[in-house]
């Protein structure tokens, strides 16, 4: 009988040493959480070396490795969690309390804790990104990239090729459907082991607040920028009416996805030159400017660099030039998608992007930076508090960047543009600022959206594509260039789909960079309009920035947002405030018009 017992106790120790044990202790707590980030520490160390090589190299092998690492990684993190319950109830210093809660979100997809799990789930995470990262079509008789398709979205004007391109890309990602329902279904059962509803609630939950508040939170942003879209929207689908004709580009109704100079319609700058205005058109292309004055991909990584260097910021390690990605290899295939990597938790930090020399990537650049500057100004934080104060700040920060050095008075100032234009300039500048920042918002918004219908069960495999082009109806107001095959599977032709990245985070981003951008501008004393403030040279504003950017995730973001610009919400009034000259110019040239779709 004795032995039986023992034995039991053998398999269950943890539910068997309960009783006896008396309740752990908040010093335990402690201990266990900084044993606990050691281990975290290491297997990141390992972790990030694999996902490098792999998304720098993408064979057999490497997809091999990197899924192995992340297992064992997402092995870890699970059983860690679990063994953190533990402590439930016990009154722990606030810091212990607020790393034992960040633990279980430690990770965007936790595995199932069942043998095998780990490593189903990591082979198809591995094998979606790549997928996608090597994904090809035949186009004319040519087999070509994203990098190539997304330069004919650019670019073209003739809708025919328009909607060859399109539908060519959304092809590609037919195939992952079954492997997209399979990770979710294993995401979800690992989300429920830690105690989240689903894989959507568990993304909610990493904002300070109930997931629910949450999500009731970005309805009330959305509210607060959508009249604006829907002018913008109905401002340029006139335009489009006018160059395409009604066979085309019907004047009501919604508009045509391939139409807008992107591959997803999320920022639609690139058909700036088809709806600006007649009146008042821009006097200068960045994409020109820079491919005139010879830029090429380190030049433009050197000038996002020191735009940076002005607000204070120690320059990039030698070490970032000898082993960050910046154009696109030749002779192999990699994850063309821009990322900003943290090794080491040190110095050792890289950015990986196929660079091209347009307006575009000159904003990229600043964002990845961006990324990089955080993960260095947070480095002494403890494991558990190495990140974003949430993950939207993580994305604002190389945004607010972008936002003084797109300035005609920056650009000037670098040497790209020969004078400052006057007001005239004015709305063509925030026009073309719009249709990047505004177009935007309704994406970054519907993506998860998406998400978080398939996580929560309500949108099933048959029903992702339908679901899928409901929301973007809904929110964005757009249609496909014309019926989708029965097996596509749309929304893994966006990159965050296949490579498993939240999408909420660069909506609150498009929020944040504005508050960042006000803040900013009053600190260093600018009276004029927002969209003609710079903030570059200004040490005081980036000293201060940077104090923000040290805290990580250490405290409630509401708290860290204060640090900086003294609020304690998301508030988009920084946008309105930003726009407001082009608003009230759309809400005149729109007069007569029936806008929404
Ligand atoms: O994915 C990115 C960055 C890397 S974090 C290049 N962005 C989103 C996208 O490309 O869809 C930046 C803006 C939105
Ligand atoms: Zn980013």
């Amino acid at each position: 009988m004795k032995t039986k017992l023992l034995a039991a106790c053998a398999v269950a120790v943890l539910a068997c040493a309960a009783p006896a044990a008396a309740q752990p202790t908040a010093a335990e707590a402690k201990a266990f959480v900084t044993d606990a980030e050691a281990q975290l520490d290491k297997a990141a160390a390992f972790a990030n070396r694999a996902a490098w090589v792999r998304a720098n190299f993408i064979t057999e092998d490497t997809q091999w490795l990197e899924a192995k690492a992340n297992a064992e990684q997402n092995e870890l993190v699970t059983r860690l969690a679990t063994a953190a319950a533990r402590f439930n109830g016990v009154a722990t210093d606030p810091v212990t309390a607020r790393k034992l809660k960040l633990l279980k979100l430690y990770l965007v997809s936790p595995a199932p804790n069942r043998p095998g799990a780990a490593d189903q789930l990591a082979g198809l995470v591995t094998k979606l990104d790549s997928t996608y990262s090597s994904g090809k079509f035949l186009y004319k008789g040519k087999s070509i990239t994203l990098n190539d398709a997304e330069a004919v979205m650019a670019e073209s004007r003739d809708p025919a090729e328009l909607k060859a391109v399109w539908e060519g890309w959304h092809g590609v990602a037919a195939v992952m459907k079954p492997d997209y329902a399979r990770f979710a279904a294993l995401s979800n059962e690992g989300a429920v082991g830690l105690g989240f509803k689903d894989t959507g609630a568990l993304w909610r939950s990493n904002y300070d607040m109930d997931p629910d508040a949450f999500a009731a939170e970005t309805d009330r942003l959305w509210t607060q920028v959508a009249p604006f879209y829907k002018n913008l929207h109905c401002y340029v689908r006139a335009e489009l009416n006018a160059k395409y004709g009604d066979a085309v580009q019907p004047k009501t109704g919604p508009i045509r996805a391939d139409l807008l100079g992107n591959m997803w319609a999320q920022s639609w700058g690139n058909i700036y030159d088809v709806v600006q205005p007649k009146t008042a058109s821009s006097s200068y292309s960045l994409d020109k400017l820079l491919q005139d004055k010879g830029y090429d991909p380190v030049k433009m990584v050197k000038t996002g660099e020191g735009f940076y260097s002005s607000l204070g910021y120690a320059p990039l390690p030698q070490t970032f030039w000898e082993r960050s990605l910046i154009v696109r290899p030749k002779d192999r295939e990699v994850v063309c998608h821009a990322s900003a990597w943290d090794i080491d938790d040190k110095d050792d930090i890289r950015i990986k992007m196929c660079t091209k020399v347009d307006a575009e990537d000159f904003r990229t650049v600043h964002h990845e930076l961006g990324h990089n500057y955080y993960q260095r100004a947070y480095q002494n934080q403890p494991t558990l508090f190495r990140n974003g104060a949430n993950d939207g700040f993580h994305e604002a920060i190389g945004d607010f960047a972008a936002l003084s050095a797109s300035t005609p008075t920056y650009l000037n100032q670098i040497g790209l543009l020969p004078t400052v234009p006057g007001t005239e300039e004015d709305i063509p500048f925030l026009l073309k600022m719009a249709l990047d920042k505004i177009a935007f918002l309704p994406f970054g918004l519907m993506v998860d959206r998406w998400r978080w219908e398939v996580f929560s069960g309500e949108v099933g495999p048959d029903q992702y594509n339908d679901a899928w082009w409901k929301l973007r109806l809904k929110y964005q107001g757009l249609v496909p260039p014309g019926p989708r095959p029965a097996d596509a599977f749309d929304p893994g032709a966006k990159y965050h789909v296949p490579g498993n990245t939240p999408y909420t985070r660069y909506f609150l981003a498009h929020i944040y960079q504005f508050q960042f951008h006000r803040a900013a501008c009053a600190q260093a004393g600018w009276k004029g309009p927002l969209h003609r403030c710079s903030v570059y040279g200004q040490k005081a504003v980036g000293e201060k920035f940077n104090k923000m950017m040290e805290l990580g995730q250490s405290q409630p973001w509401p708290q860290t947002l204060a640090v900086f610009s003294g609020e304690t919400r998301t508030d988009a009034s920084a946008v309105t405030q930003y726009f407001k000259p082009l608003d009230a110019w759309l809400t005149q040239q729109n007069k007569g018009r029936q806008c929404g779709w």
